[in-house]
Order: C-alpha cells, then sequence, then structure tokens
C-alpha cells in the first residue's frame, strides 16, 4: 500500500494529517514536481484521475478522492473517530467538511486562475489539454473566500473546533486550507478571530506539526 503525495500541495495534506491523528504509517510516494505539477510518469499511469492524493492498495486498486481515502481508514480504524459518532453527528460533521472543500475549491480557482506556473492549467485532473485562464473567475473565487471566512469564523465562535468539542474531518480540511493560504498570498483577514485562534489551537497539534 502508498499513497501518492504532493507535499507541497494542500490535498494531499488533508490524507497525511488524517491518518497521523489516527496514528496511521502509510508509505509515501512524492510525485510532485516544482513545476506546479506531477510527474509525467505519473499522469501517464493514471491519466484519469490525474491529481494527488491516490491511494493504491497492495492488489493494486487505486483509491483518488482525499475523502475516500479519509473514508477507508475510517472504516479499518474506527478509532479515533473522524468522521462523526452517530447518525446526527456524521451528518453534521459531513456537512461542515462540503463547506470546507467549498473553501478549498474557493482558494483554488482563484490560485489557478492567477498564477502563472498554472497559465493554460486552469483545473487540475486534466493532462494535456489546454485550460486556459479566466481572469474573472479571480472575483468570483474571493467572494467565495470571504463567505468561507465569515461562515467558519461565525460556527468557531461557539466551538473549541469546528462541530463542537471534537476534532473531526471538518478540521482537517479547513486546516489544510488555512495554514495554505498565506504561502499563496491569500491570508485570513486579522477580524477573522476565531478562525486565528482555532488555527493556532491546531497548527500545535501533533499531526499539524508531522504534516507541515
Ligand atoms: N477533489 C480532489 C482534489 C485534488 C487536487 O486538486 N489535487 C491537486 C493538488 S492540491 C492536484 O493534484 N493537482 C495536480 C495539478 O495541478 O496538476 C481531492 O479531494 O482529492
Amino acid at each position: 500500500m502508498k499513497i501518492y503525495d504532493w507535499h507541497f500541495a494542500p490535498n494531499p495534506r488533508r490524507v497525511r494529517l488524517f491518518l497521523a491523528e489516527k496514528g496511521i504509517d502509510v508509505p509515501l510516494e512524492e510525485v510532485g514536481t516544482p513545476a506546479f505539477g506531477l510527474k509525467p510518469e505519473y499522469l501517464a499511469a493514471h491519466p484519469e484521475h490525474a491529481m494527488v492524493p491516490m491511494l493504491e492498495l497492495d492488489d493494486g486498486t487505486c483509491i483518488g478522492e482525499a475523502m475516500a481515502i479519509c473514508r477507508y481508514f475510517e472504516e479499518l480504524h474506527p478509532e479515533p473517530p473522524l468522521m462523526g459518532v452517530d447518525a446526527k453527528d456524521k451528518a453534521i460533521v459531513e456537512m461542515w467538511e462540503r463547506k470546507a472543500t467549498e473553501g478549498m475549491l474557493s482558494m483554488s480557482e482563484v490560485l489557478r486562475n492567477v498564477e502563472k506556473g498554472f497559465v493554460d492549467r486552469s483545473l487540475p485532473g486534466y493532462p494535456g489539454q489546454v485550460l486556459k485562464q479566466i481572469p474573472e473567475l479571480v472575483e468570483r473565487g474571493n467572494a467565495r473566500l470571504e463567505k468561507f471566512h465569515r461562515v467558519f469564523d461565525a460556527a468557531l465562535a461557539k466551538n473549541r473546533f469546528i462541530t463542537g468539542d471534537r476534532f473531526t474531518v471538518a478540521d482537517v480540511t479547513a486546516f489544510c486550507l488555512v495554514d495554505f493560504l498565506p504561502v499563496v498570498g491569500m491570508p485570513v483577514p486579522a477580524e477573522f478571530r476565531n478562525l486565528h485562534r482555532w488555527h493556532a489551537d491546531v497548527a500545535e497539534r501533533p499531526s499539524a506539526r508531522k504534516t507541515r
């Protein structure tokens, strides 16, 4: 078993951080390149998915999508539970994880349409295809990201973690986003004090330190 990784990128970190919370070690294979992309050999072997993270099982089965990989390990290693503990809690955690993913996509919408390294590659997962940047999407992405800040800051005004007292996969996704934002010149504005307090708290967790 191994996980194809791109250490710099926020989506593979979601899986690494999730596994670190559970104390599971899975070998990683780095397939990122300094040229803001993935190695040609990896893309050639996985032309349909063409993104990371990707889990490859010993029988050759490949599972892409960060949340699908997390679900696999949650089923095999239920403790500590990171995806909710009963029907209501599972639904709430999934709702917030999806909102956090929406935040991740907002950041990506801005970055992929502004960063020179992504000229002609404005969406991940389309190797060999020219997908030109669309400058108008930057404004829309920023509006989506501002909503992420507002909504998560309000939730964190009430709770230590996003859904309550328990650290969940919603925190994993949101943290990987918030921690990445300054790297790409979009730090969370200072006014969102609850988000900053939560970020500082989560950044001290061994899982966050291990996956830096
Ligand atoms: N929906 C996917 C998103 C994965 C994704 O966007 N991965 C990026 C890295 S953060 C990627 O593989 N990019 C490849 C590229 O830019 O060519 C997931 O949740 O795993």
